[in-house]
């Protein structure tokens, strides 16, 4: 009898040893896409680790401000989390290339941008101690507005909800007036004339209820920006080399799941906008060359100021 109950009291006290639990900030709500391939993210470690590493996912900025989570990770608070990439584009623009208007729009580019982008990337998280598990696109960015939007010269003025630096230089240029506000806040920005339109993907239009506020969309498909999930990489080292390679095992999964999910999304979403009562049209030739004159001055302000690095990536994409 006592040697059973030391065994079991022995096997408790293993699995307490070795069962970590790991509580990871997302900016995103729970209905977005790239918040549940997370969850399933965590689902396959737990089952891969038997329970060993239990990730909890806290969505919406619940536990960290989208703004502080890339910081939160560095500095150990949390040992892994997600956010928009392009928001770093203020540390080194090679973090903005995916939000530069009409560099990469298709799903292809994206692809081949990210290959081109990720080492440069990864080497800037790495001098913060980061190690990017994986990264997932948005599908391609459209316009929101009441009422069609025929000439650039018709987003005079018109308060402009803005995600990242670049969307602010964009919105500044057409000669709108940028706000920043995070995806989770779109539909009170909108109900309190906070702003009148905005540039995002038809997932973010929906998971925002859109229809609620703006009549119109329109597929510019101007930029396909991503998301990426980073770990601290001295927790990561820490853990036992079983439990690194399930990491990262599921890591590549999500990261090809996401990339699907994201492309079955850009139609399916576009679709679900029509259905409920948005309309939706194609951009005029007028309106599309005037957003290239707007993407080609920021290419421009872009290599004036980027490092040696991040232009290399983008000649590296340019040439493929
Ligand atoms: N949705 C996020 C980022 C890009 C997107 O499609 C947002 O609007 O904040």
């Amino acid at each position: 009898m006592r040697k059973i109950t030391f065994a079991a009291a022995a096997m408790a006290c293993a699995t307490m040893v070795h069962a970590e639990g790991w509580d990871m900030p997302t900016p995103y709500g729970d209905s977005t896409f790239h918040t549940q391939n997370i969850m399933q993210f965590a689902d396959d470690v737990r089952a891969a680790t038997d329970g060993g590493l239990d990730i909890t996912i806290h969505s919406a900025g619940s536990l960290i401000p989208h703004a502080e989570i890339k910081n939160a990770v560095r500095s150990r608070q949390v040992p892994l989390g997600e956010f928009f990439l392009s928001r770093l584009s203020n540390e080194d623009l090679a973090y903005g290339l995916d939000s530069q208007p009409f560099v990469a729009t298709s799903y292809d580019d994206a692809r081949a941008l990210w290959e081109a982008q990720e080492p440069v990337v990864t080497e800037l998280l790495a001098e913060q101690g980061l190690m990017p598990l994986f990264s997932v696109p948005w599908p391609a960015q459209g316009l929101y507005t009441n009422g069609e939007i025929a000439t650039v010269e018709d987003l005079n003025g018109l308060r402009f909800r803005a995600y990242n630096a670049a969307l602010e230089e964009f919105a500044t240029l057409a000669g709108a007036a940028p706000v920043q506000v995070e995806a989770s806040d779109i539909p009170q920005a909108f109900t309190t004339g906070q702003v009148a339109a905005m540039i995002t993907s038809p997932s973010t239009g929906v998971n925002s209820t859109a229809w609620d506020f703006v009549s119109h969309y329109s597929p510019i498909n101007a930029w396909v920006p991503k998301n990426i999930v980073v770990v601290n990489k001295r927790v990561f080292d820490r853990l036992d080399a079983d439990v690194q390679a399930a990491v990262l095992a599921a890591a590549d999964t999500a990261e090809a799941r996401g990339w699907e999910m994201s492309a079955a999304e850009a139609d399916a979403k576009t679709a679900e906008l029509a259905a409920n009562g948005i309309t939706v049209y194609e951009p005029s030739p007028a309106l599309v060359e005037g957003l290239q004159g707007i993407g080609a001055k920021m290419l421009e302000n872009w290599n004036a100021n980027a490092s040696d690095a991040a232009k290399a990536a983008l000649a590296d994409y340019s040439s493929k």
